[in-house]
């Protein structure tokens, strides 16, 4: 059984979770409309990602007794300057992510919630990866230019990218 204060955190995540995905909702409709078509599919992908990473926290709180709450999510942003805003606007969002992960990962331990400590370990790996690959992004965006065939080479492996999440092929 979970305490109320790992029950609370826990659910303040699920929150987390879901904003950034919407975070990446609004990014992709961004990217669509300005004509990056990959970076589009790219934030699409990393904001299934996100209701993924909610979903599976939702389950858990559910599963240890607790009380899972559907939560109310904050409208983002819809206008950005450019590409490159996107990348860091995703990083913070990865870096503020992770801190909150921290904090869970440390209660979690102060209780001597174990299950919940190994359940979180999952998160903290995604984390380290989340993190990365928006750092990649933003050093290719510096090597590869923000316009003309530099551009256009980055938006079509962006579309590459599919979310991991169990059974998705990517596919519409
Ligand atoms: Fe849920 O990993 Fe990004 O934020």
């Amino acid at each position: 059984m979970l305490s109320e204060k790992i029950e609370s955190l826990l659910n303040d995540q699920v929150q987390h979770e879901f904003e950034a995905g919407n975070w990446y909702l609004s990014m992709s409709s961004w990217a669509e409309v300005n004509g990056f078509h990959g970076t589009a599919s790219f934030f699409l992908e990393q904001s299934k990602e996100e209701h993924f990473h909610a979903m599976k926290i939702f389950h858990y709180v559910n599963d240890r007794d607790g009380h899972a709450i559907a939560p109310s999510i904050a409208k983002p942003d819809s206008e950005f300057d450019s590409i490159r805003h996107l990348f860091e606007r995703g990083l913070e969002l990865e870096q503020e992510n992770t801190r909150k992960i921290n904090v869970l990962v440390e209660a979690a331990k102060e209780e001597k919630d174990h299950a919940t400590d190994q359940f979180l370990q999952w998160y903290v790996d995604e984390q380290v990866e989340e993190e990365d690959l928006f750092r990649t992004i933003l050093d290719k965006l510096n090597i590869l230019g923000e316009k003309g065939p530099g551009l256009y080479m980055l938006d079509q492996e962006l579309g590459q990218r599919r979310a991991e999440i169990p059974g998705n092929s990517g596919t519409e």
